[in-house]
């Protein structure tokens, strides 16, 4: 089923880590690809000289193929791209915006660009623009999120073209890579379940608020700015309820959040930082190397669809 997105990337497994400001460092990235699925690096954070440093680190810790994740919204957008031109980074997936400029100059190189899309509106276009597959991400996803959710945008957006299509948001086990392939998908991004892999390196608090989320944990922050955030729910996001609830302005709500993943993550503060995850942290409950993630999720999901032979 996700023979597409493998022979694509040139990986083992259908399964993509997501790229995640802050969070998605070399050393995550690497043991992914070496687990069998893509890694990916997020530009994000990362001022161009330390995205150069991480890319040439992940080819020196594998040499399986991987990613990069340029976040189009970010103001060194521009830097990143030429710092994945100059590496040649096998892969760039994108988010938050229009990968015009990203597929214009990585795409001659032979990087395969693979855009987050929320909706098929986007999925279409980047088709058109020569992306050669389309991720969906669902509003069950941490971090920045659509509107609509991974069980209803995964299947229009397969309708609405042709490359090969990758779910993500909510994903995190056989079950869930079964799901996504049963509405069309040909390959999963997992993003919550890597942070809380042994290779990631983000303060062991920020892992623990993962571990221990229940199923009412994650709350959507910002959403008068326009950019939603769902993280999991602390007194930063109080903070949040209480300014929309009495009408602060978009520039105050959005100042509230101006550095706080940073915080979460390096820092480990995870009361007033912004611990950006999904829904599905509930499901998270041990940290493991991400081979293993990878190869538990595969296996489950051969099972379940093994299982699903008929309705009856
Ligand atoms: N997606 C991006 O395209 N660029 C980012 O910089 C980015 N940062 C993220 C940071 C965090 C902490 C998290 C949890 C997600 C982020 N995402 C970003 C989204 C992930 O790449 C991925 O699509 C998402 O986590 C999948 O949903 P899941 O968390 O339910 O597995």
């Amino acid at each position: 089923l996700g023979k597409r997105v493998t022979e694509l990337l040139g990986i083992d497994y259908p399964i993509v880590q997501g790229g995640m400001a802050w969070v998605a460092e070399a050393e995550l990235a690497a043991a992914v690809s070496n687990g069998g699925g893509l890694g990916i690096v997020a530009a994000a954070s990362m001022p161009p000289e330390l995205l150069d440093k991480e890319l040439k680190k992940v080819r020196a810790l594998t040499d399986r193929p991987f990613g990069v994740n340029i976040m189009l919204m970010s103001p060194t957008a521009s830097d990143a791209i030429e710092v994945a031109a100059a590496n040649r980074v096998p892969v760039a997936t994108t988010g938050a915006g229009s990968p015009g400029k990203v597929l214009e100059r990585l795409k001659p190189l032979g990087t395969k660009v693979v855009p987050v899309v929320p909706t098929t509106a986007l999925a279409r276009r980047v088709e058109r623009q020569g992306a050669d597959a389309v991720i969906v991400e669902g509003c069950e996803a941490g971090g920045h999120i659509g509107e609509l959710t991974t069980m209803v945008a995964t299947p229009l957006v397969v309708d609405a073209v042709d490359i090969p299509v990758i779910a993500a948001g909510g994903i995190a086990d056989g079950r869930g890579m079964a799901a996504a392939f049963a509405l069309g998908a040909e390959g999963v991004q997992i993003g919550t379940r890597f942070v809380c892999s042994s290779e990631c390196r983000v303060h062991e608090n920020y892992k623990l608020a993962i571990l221990n989320a229940k199923d009412r944990s994650s709350a959507v922050t910002g959403r008068p700015t326009g950019h939603p955030v769902r993280c999991i729910r602390n007194k930063l996001t109080s903070q949040f309820d209480h300014m929309e609830i009495s009408g602060a302005s978009v520039e105050d709500i959005e100042a509230l959040g101006a550095g706080k993943l940073r915080a979460a993550v390096v820092d480990g503060d995870v009361d007033f930082g912004s611990v950006m995850a999904g829904q599905i942290a509930a499901m998270v409950s041990r940290i493991q190397p991400a081979s293993e993630i990878i190869e538990e999720i595969c296996r489950e999901a051969e099972e379940v669809l093994s299982r699903l032979g008929s309705l009856k």
